[in-house]
């Protein structure tokens, strides 16, 4: 077979969109072409730049290749006897809540499921907790809160059937692109359907909203708490639904009423204009069809159970939910955030939606027939790492996650790594700022070279297929969890292909399950590995009388709680723990770019993914900005420690506050990792950290010398200050800084390729310093220098990585930096068609382009994955008016 296509799904966000891969043996190497999958109900065909550019990111640079123990690489049998003896020890001289695992939404659920199963049902501890803990938990304990189980309500369909959707600390354009298309496609069908962004900041997302509130920052319990008092007070309560399905209406109102107080007093303290907020709240009064689609900026927070609450009492109070185009509506952010909820790998949930009740640890005993049972909750995720450190726990397994980045107190949460008696990593990279702190390594093999299924925000089931080959010494996560199960003595870990272990879960969702638990997934009877391969999307609960899955829940008013009816919760707003001082004033806020996925290990292999944005940056509102500009290096500090990132000038956060996006990672730059920033502040119920709402001061760096290095091969770069990684299409890119004037003859030598031939400018007086390495005639590294960020665009000099040879006029021009009259088009927009800001405003002016649509026609820009739309609007609108 020369070509053949797959279906599949997106290895990023929770939308879970469908793909279909066309992978290509004809060259001998593995070429694939990624594109939509019509069928798929997530996203019918359409993919954002991230999916699409999915296939760019399968080469096998980086990845881990071989186990290792200590640096040392090892064949598979040393690397699971070592793994397994050490845990069977260290359990047997400290007992089972000495060691922990830490997992991850995107493992796939088989993973998840064996994971699960091995620490609960056959350690016998319950210390297994995941990255979701940083992400969902507080959204899953306000739906148990209010539902009795963890179940979200809505369908996607339901955002197309809304005529009102509001979109709270979610930046839906750049984390959920494709269901932003999905609502930007009903606006312009209906654009009477009404759109509300609920964010401190002024996000891409707000260009699609009729009004955006920008809210102080973790007020939104307070906004709802107001918003129900609004709904009692001029009638639109649906007390029918309130007196048949719900419980606890009065107290939620009555601590309403007495919370809130009247609108200027909501007003005032949620930062927001009087007549903007009685606006939302008039619009929400008038419409039925409601969806409030939430995420992090709920979710990360000490209060973020409370602020679901208070988003599910507003819809409760109104029974809008499980009706067409209603609902309180958690959109997850990981692949299988979902998948890992449903099989139980928080470590305060059992399994299979079953909590920690006796009749339950009886009930999934027996089903697992397992020698022992987790009969209390474990360790949540920064309890973990705390006891890690403190020595409680000894001997941690990380899978698929990069806590040393992404937990809050990262510093510490690296050194409670490096303290282990045993940190095992497996991941499928070699070099992540995790790894290279453990003490075993374990490669996995990652999207595309494995199978299983996925859950979307949704509740979509999908399968995740193998298209391609590993490493060779790389196994799937489960195998590694089972193999080591089985080395430690326990049976019941006899699988040899993931189709068995779904059909176990499955089973395990249906195990005495009479309809009083939310998640069931019932196969039928012959369910074997065919029609495992043959799996077709679907929602669950998936039951006998429902084998097509259900797409929206509750429709029978009918909920999970002892009464079957839902509760409200009285909500007491709390404001974020972290508060500003004199010494930290401002408030740090965090989160994700349009490009760029978490800690970059995938997309940051991607060199048009870079082309958005490369750097780590800090967002300052210029009143605060003083005479700083625009892309100086800054240090933002507070007592935890200090980064050092690009200022970025904007008016898109507030005065007083500050924006650092997430994904920064020392693979990719000298000082970047902001979760140093972040206290460890955790909500009481979900234990979920307050990532939104750390403080800090910042303050100029000092560079001195600003710079860049183009590179066709990675290069050391520790002799500067400040370096920052950017992948380019032929070369490896650095921006560059110093505090002290460097040694220019010294880095010169340093830097030198091998049987390089060197050009040089040098103006001591000016600051200016550049240089040019050709090898073999073509350009091999080039280094500029200079007093200011102000320097040539890279545009053209690294478009000369690609010329075979240098001509005469262009090895004149390397040290301009660009060919005598080139025009430079800026920073990168379209990262599909490399369309550059500057050709995008000197068309619209030069060519009179009055929409999106045209600048489409006129350029290609946004016409592909449609990422981009957001930022082309806001171009239009600063140009033209
Ligand atoms: N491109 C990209 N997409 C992703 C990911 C990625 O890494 N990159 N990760 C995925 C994952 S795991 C997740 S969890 C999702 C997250 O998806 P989102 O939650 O949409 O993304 P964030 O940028 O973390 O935060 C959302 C917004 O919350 C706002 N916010 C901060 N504080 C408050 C507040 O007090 N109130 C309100 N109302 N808003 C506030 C922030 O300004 C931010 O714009 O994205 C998923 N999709
Ligand atoms: N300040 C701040 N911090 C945050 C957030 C925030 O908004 N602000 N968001 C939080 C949220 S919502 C999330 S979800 C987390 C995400 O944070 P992480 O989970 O730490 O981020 P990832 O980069 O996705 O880490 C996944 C790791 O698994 C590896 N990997 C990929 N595929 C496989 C595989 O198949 N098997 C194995 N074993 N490994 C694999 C990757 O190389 C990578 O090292 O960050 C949290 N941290
Ligand atoms: S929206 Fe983009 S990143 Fe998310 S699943 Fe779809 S294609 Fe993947
Ligand atoms: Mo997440």
């Amino acid at each position: 077979m020369t070509t053949e296509t797959i279906k599949t799904t997106c290895p990023y966000c929770g939308v879970g969109c469908g793909m279909e891969i066309t992978v290509d043996h004809r060259l001998g190497e593995i070429a694939v072409a990624v594109q939509g999958d019509k069928q798929h109900p997530a996203n019918y065909g359409r993919l954002c730049v991230k999916g699409s550019s999915a296939g760019e990111t399968i080469d096998f640079y980086g990845r881990l290749t071989t186990p290792m123990i200590n640096g040392q690489a090892v064949d598979i049998d040393t690397a699971l006897d070592h793994v397994a003896e050490r845990f069977r020890a260290i359990i047997e001289e400290h007992g089972p809540d000495c060691v922990a695992f830490y997992v991850s939404g995107q493992l796939l659920t088989e993973d998840y499921y064996v994971a699960n199963k091995l620490m609960k049902g056959y350690i016998g501890s319950a210390n297994i907790d995941t990255n979701s803990r940083l992400c969902m938990s507080s959204a899953v304990a306000g739906y148990k809160r209010a539902f009795g189980s963890d179940t979200v309500p809505c369908s996607y369909e339901d955002l197309e059937l809304a005529d009102l959707i509001v979109l709270v600390g979610s930046n839906t354009a750049w984390a959920h692109p494709i269901v932003y298309q999905r609502i930007a496609a009903v606006k312009k069908a209906r654009p009477e359907m009404k759109v509300v962004v609920i964010d401190p900041r002024r996000t891409a997302t707000c260009d699609l909203a009729d009004l955006h509130l920008p809210i102080a920052p973790g007020m939104d319990a307070l906004l709802y708490n107001g918003l129900l008092v609004a709904l009692a007070d001029v009638g639109k309560l649906d007390q029918a639904f309130i007196d048949n399905h719900t419980e606890g209406f009065d107290a939620a109102l009555a601590k309403a009423r007495e919370t809130a107080g009247d609108l200027d007093s909501v007003a005032q303290r949620c930062g927001l204009e009087r007549n903007a907020l009685a606006q939302f709240y008039q619009w929400v009064i008038d419409t039925d069809r409601t969806v409030t689609l939430y995420s992090q900026g709920i979710n990360q927070s000490t209060s973020g159970v409370d602020k679901s609450n208070a988003i599910i009492n507003t819809h409760l109070a109104t029974g809008r939910i499980g009706k067409p185009g209603t609902g309180p509506f958690s959109i997850t952010g990981q692949p299988n955030a979902m998948g890992g909820r449903e099989v139980g790998g928080l470590a305060n949930m059992l399994a299979a939606h079953m909590d920690f009740d006796e009749a339950s640890i009886d009930r999934v005993q027996r089903f697992w027939n397992s020698p022992t049972i987790a009969r209390a909750p474990g360790k949540k995720a920064v309890d973990m790492f705390r006891a890690l450190h403190d020595g409680e726990i000894k001997a941690i397994w990380i899978m698929n996650t990069n806590p040393v980045d992404s937990m809050p107190d990262a510093d510490f949460v690296r050194e409670a790594i490096e303290k282990a008696e045993l940190a095992v990593v497996s991941d499928c990279m070699a070099s992540t700022d995790t790894t290279v702190v453990a003490d075993v390594v374990l490669p996995a093999l990652t999207w595309g070279e494995i199978d299983g299924v996925v859950t979307n925000s949704d509740r979509t089931i999908s399968r995740q297929r193998k298209f391609m080959e590993g490493p060779e010494l790389a196994r799937p996560d489960w195998w590694w969890i089972s193999q080591v199960a089985r080395r430690m003595g326990f049976d019941g870990f006899d699988y040899d292909h993931p189709w068995q272990i779904f059909r176990e879960y499955a089973a395990q969702t249906c195990f005495e399950n009479d309809g009083s638990r939310d998640l069931m997934i019932h196969l039928p009877e012959d369910f074997d590995q065919d029609a495992y391969d043959a799996w077709i999307p679907k929602p669950w609960p998936i039951t006998p009388e429902r084998p097509e899955g259900t797409p929206r829940m509750f429709t029978n008013g009918r909920f999970f709680t002892p009464s079957g009816r839902a509760r409200f919760i009285a909500i007491e707003p709390r404001a974020p723990q972290n508060q500003p001082t004199e010494q930290y004033p401002f408030r740090l806020n965090t989160g994700r770019l349009r490009d760029q996925w978490h800690t970059m290990t995938r997309t940051g292999k991607a060199a048009r993914l870079f082309s958005h944005r490369g750097e780590p940056f800090v967002s300052i509102h210029p009143n605060d900005a003083g005479d700083l500009k625009n892309g100086e290096l800054v240090r933002v500090f507070n007592d935890r420690g200090e980064i050092v990132v690009r200022a970025e000038i904007t008016d898109t956060v507030r005065p007083g506050q500050l924006f650092v996006p997430m994904h920064w990672t020392e693979q990719f730059a000298s000082n970047p990792r902001v979760d140093k920033l972040v206290p460890p502040y955790t909500d009481p119920i979900s234990g979920q950290p307050e990532l939104k709402h750390a403080v800090s001061n910042f303050e100029r760096w000092g560079a001195r010398q600003y710079g860049f290095l183009l590179s066709r091969e990675e290069v050391d770069v520790s002799a500067f200050g400040y370096w920052a990684k950017i992948l380019g299409k032929h070369f490896v890119r650095y921006e560059v800084a110093n505090r002290e004037e460097t040694d220019f003859d010294a880095l010169l030598e340093q830097l030198a390729p091998e049987g390089g031939t060197l050009i040089e400018l040098r103006d001591p007086a000016a600051g200016i310093w550049r240089a040019a390495w050709l090898v073999d005639g073509r350009l091999s590294r080039v280094l500029f220098l200079g007093p200011s960020p102000d320097l040539p665009t890279r545009q053209w000099l690294g478009e000369r990585f690609a010329d075979l040879e240098l001509e005469g006029a262009t090895r004149r021009s390397l040290l301009a930096g660009q060919a005598s009259g080139a025009k430079d088009v800026g920073p990168i927009i379209c990262t599909c068609f490399g369309v550059g800001l500057n050709t995008i405003v000197e068309a619209i002016h030069e060519q009179k382009l009055t929409s999106v649509e045209e600048i489409g026609k006129a350029l290609r820009a946004g016409t592909n994955c449609g990422s981009c739309i957001p930022e082309l609007t806001e171009i239009l609108a600063r140009e033209i008016g």
